[in-house]
């Protein structure tokens, strides 16, 4: 049976996880290993006057005062208004976020380093915070980095000519949305274990890791060492999701502390330091004006975006990552002619913002999204027809829209209709006894419709028809609101070096290499310096390597995540790795491929190309055949059977790989959920959710379906309950599990996915990323939904994540204030 691509393949790390045989950064032992504890500032803002240590503890602790040499940690970038922070890996002079790590505490065990770190005295000058992103812009804010003249570490712009576009506008609305602070939260959290291997001269950094190769340039970079005399291994990574895609400063204060002290070192990310001090993203807020036609067409949309960056930038991705992206993606899969943009980089007295599965895009979808069910609101139809028909239309592939991004490939009005199908959008519709919303509070259900033939509906699970049967109508019997909502994307995945230059990077990620060799035993190995943490690469690459050699993936061993074992690889994030890694693996894969068919071809006495490989045999055309066990040990052991001309370029290939165009390949999608609001209560259920993409050719569409449950999940957590709170001073507020809520198994709907194939013309097999894909788009869909259902009421949420006292404060205010002069009452 083939195990190439296309092909539903179980994956080949779960032997070892479901074993309980995978190994973790806490899994590993060392001779004298002892662990690691921080001092963290217990202040958001605050000059350091001093830092006491009890005598007893003498060499047990180290400051900043310690690390001389060790450089602050610096993302520089081209971009000309960008000005770069210095963090230092343990604070100096200043602290500029609760948590910040001030001082590193080693002992034989966590708890005694945790105790040791209690009885450290630091003496602090409380500074004024500056929390709110909109007021750190404002003049005379308290500033996070005294140097500069104000909070921004970047501002950029779009000009379009918005204003002449506005004339021409039937409708123009106009929206203020706000999205929260997140974390990334995966079952591992961050953790790196260094030693110094006397043997090589060499410090050895295991950590837990999307990129080892990046955090071996960093860590010599900023520790000062030859990168020959550091070498990073990612072992097992329980899940990243970007977090794991920058250096951190405990990755090079724990390394510092082991070549210092001589003795292996470990620090483990603990739920706290995770919540409140390390994982800070998602949080945007936007001005967004848009203008369209009297039949929802846009004209042109108009939009400033603040990101709230937190205190430092980034290595290496820069603490312009997230606002360049927001800018740009805006736009997002619709053919827009005229586009304005500002964009603000905000520095704020909290932890530095991490990349974060999307990567600002499920921000701009959710903006973008809601605008669209805004305007089609506003024009009176249904948002569903409005959507589709601003989208790109598959007549136009590729295409160049108004920022410059070229879709490769696609059909996107054909995934509106995918997902509509999927939902049954004229079933729920008729249940809820209303066609399209109309504006301005007009569009009141008509009870006498709200009842419907729930068998109308083509849902598969009867179970959900039931939930949804009992909850009908607008209100349902049990008073809950019935309310359906899309939200299509476009995302650029595996983006290549101009799109990273034009960002201004320190680095300019773009190609990838692989090496893949026939070993002696006739078996196949693959080296990649990316890394597998979830996503199921390792068995992916085994696949496309299948699919080339024609061996089962059960005899291709896939190595990565070790820089003394594998070809330098930029690493794991922006969905590049099934196309870039998966690319260069395809081209080594080939290569070798060739030369296996030339040696066998000399053991069948025939021609190379009258050699095929399957089923890990050479098999010549008249029906003969050699196994790769036999073509390996002639070339490795008796090279004395293979000719004196034989190739000596041997069964070992590196092969480096970018795509034919490389601005990225462009995945999309669709997603649609049915939501029951209950107006008393401001919950939400989502009784159904759809999602129809597209990824290219699909190399395991198990393990696709399992990026995008997860991701979808993810993205609900963003809709509807994940929100990391600061008070005024910077103190976090969410530091548990307890406030920091995760959406659960009884909080998600049974998905129900499809897929469609749109190759791209730019990739090997035609493949596209897809690994963050399924972040973006649900809160889009499931926030419109909530406003579909609330539409009765002349209530419209803005905000997320939608929690019932969000929801409940929008219905009171509607209650009490009435509408807004155009009929709806709007949160924020
Ligand atoms: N795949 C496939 N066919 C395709 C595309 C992808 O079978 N046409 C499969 C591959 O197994 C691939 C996976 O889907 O590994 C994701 O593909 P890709 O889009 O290439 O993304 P990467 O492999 O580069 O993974 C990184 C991506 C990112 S950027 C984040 S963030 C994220 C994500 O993947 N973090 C994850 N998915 C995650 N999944 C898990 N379980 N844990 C994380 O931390
Ligand atoms: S946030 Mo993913 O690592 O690009």
């Amino acid at each position: 049976m083939s195990t190439g691509i296309g092909v539903r393949v179980p994956r080949k790390e779960d032997a070892r996880h479901l074993a309980g045989k995978a190994r973790f950064v806490g899994d590993l032992s060392f001779p004298r290993l002892w662990e690691v504890a921080f001092v963290r500032s217990p202040l958001a803002h605050a000059r350091i006057r001093s830092i006491t240590v009890p005598e007893r503890h003498a060499g047990r602790v180290f400051t900043a005062r310690d690390m001389e040499g060790v450089r602050p940690i610096r993302a520089e970038s081209s971009l000309p208004t960008y000005k770069p922070s210095d963090y230092p890996p343990l604070a100096r002079g200043k602290v500029r976020f609760a948590g910040e790590c001030v001082a590193l505490c080693i002992a034989p065990t966590r708890a005694e380093a945790e105790d040791i770190a209690e009885e450290v005295i630091l003496d602090l000058e409380a500074l004024p915070a500056v929390i709110d992103s909109l007021a750190a812009r404002r003049p005379g804010a308290p500033r996070v980095h005294e140097e500069w003249g104000d909070n921004l570490f970047l501002t950029t712009s779009v000009d379009g000519d918005f204003e002449s576009a506005r004339k021409r506008a039937a409708v123009v609305v106009e929206r203020e949305y706000r999205t929260a602070r997140q974390c990334m939260a995966p079952m591992e959290g961050k953790a790196v274990l260094a030693r110094h291997d006397e043997r090589k001269g060499q410090l050895v950094v295991y950590t837990s890791t999307q990129v080892p190769h990046l955090i071996r340039t960093g860590l010599s970079q900023f520790l000062g060492l030859d990168q020959a005399d550091v070498r990073v291994i990612a072992p097992d990574v329980g899940g990243g999701f970007g977090y794991k895609c920058v250096l951190q400063p405990e990755e090079i204060s724990v390394s510092w502390a082991a070549m210092r002290t001589g003795r292996p070192l470990r620090w483990v990310e603990d739920r706290r330091e995770h919540l409140t001090a390390g994982a800070n993203t998602r949080q945007h807020h936007y001005r967004l004006t848009a203008c369209a036609d009297g039949r929802g067409r846009l004209l042109a949309v108009d939009a400033e975006i603040t990101v709230d960056v937190g205190a430092y930038s980034v290595w290496p991705f820069t603490a312009c990552l997230e606002a360049s992206q927001a800018g740009g993606n805006l736009p997002g899969p619709y053919a827009l002619d005229v586009y304005r943009c500002k964009t603000f980089s905000v520095a704020t007295n909290k932890p530095g913002f991490t990349p974060y599965r999307g990567v600002a895009r499920p921000g701009v979808c959710f903006a973008m999204e809601l605008t669209i069910d805004a305007v089609a609101r506003a024009v009176g139809r249904e948002p569903a027809d409005v959507r589709a028909e601003n989208l790109v239309p598959a007549s136009a592939m590729p295409y160049t829209n108004v920022t410059g991004k070229h879709y490769d490939s696609g059909d996107y009005p054909a995934s509106v209709a995918g997902a509509r199908r999927m939902i049954g959008l004229d079933a729920v519709r008729a249940r809820q006894g209303r066609s399209p919303p109309l504006p301005g509070g007009a569009d009141r259900p008509d009870t006498a419709h709200a009842r419907q033939d729930h068998a109308e509906r083509p849902a598969r699970d009867s179970r959900r028809v039931d939930a949804m049967s009992a909850r009908q109508g607008s209100p349902g019997p049990d008073g809950r609101l019935i309310g359906v909502g899309f939200s299509t994307f476009t995302e650029q995945t595996a983006h290549g070096t101009r799109v990273f230059g034009a960002w201004g990077l320190p680095l300019v990620p773009g190609y990838e290499q692989a090496t893949v060799k026939l070993a002696p035993s006739g078996t196949v190995e693959v080296r990649s310096g990316n890394h597998s943490f979830g996503q199921g690469l390792e068995t992916t690459l085994a696949q496309i390597a299948s699919e080339q050699l024609g061996i089962g993936v059960d005899r291709i061993r896939v190595t990565m995540g070790d820089t003394g074992e594998t070809p330098y690889s930029t690493g794991a994030y922006a969905s590049r790795g099934m196309v870039m890694a998966g690319g260069a693996v395809s081209k080594a894969a080939e290569s070798l491929a060739g030369r296996i068919r030339k040696h066998a071809a000399h053991l069948l006495q025939t021609g190379a190309d009258r050699v095929s490989l399957t089923g890990g045999q050479a098999n010549a055309a008249g029906g003969a055949s050699v196994s790769f066990e036999d073509v390996a040990r002639a070339w490795y052991l008796r090279p004395d059977q293979l000719p004196d001309d034989v190739d000596t370029q041997g069964l070992e290939v590196t092969e480096g790989y970018k795509p034919e165009v490389d601005t990225g390949v462009f995945t999309y999608a669709t997603h649609a959920a049915v939501v029951a609001v209950d107006p008393a209560t401001g919950s939400v259920e989502i009784l159904d959710y759809v999602l129809f993409e597209d990824c290219g050719r699909r190399v395991n569409p198990m393990i696709l379906e399992g990026q995008s449950y997860g991701g979808a999940a993810q993205g609900i957590g963003t809709a509807l309950f994940e929100e990391s709170l600061y008070d005024e001073n910077g103190q976090p507020l969410t530091s548990t599990f307890a406030d920091y809520v995760l959406p659960g198994p009884v909080e998600l709907p049974a998905m129900r996915i499809e897929h469609t194939e749109s190759l791209s013309p730019y990739t090997r097999h035609g493949i596209k990323g897809i690994g963050e894909g399924a972040a973006i788009a649900p809160a889009g869909a499931v926030v419109n939904a909530i406003n579909d259902a609330l539409s009765p009421l002349n209530v419209e949420i803005n905000e997320i994540p939608a929690t019932p006292r969000r929801i409940l404060a929008a219905i009171l205010a509607a209650k009490t204030s009435g509408p807004n002069e155009d009929g709806r009452r709007r949160s924020p």
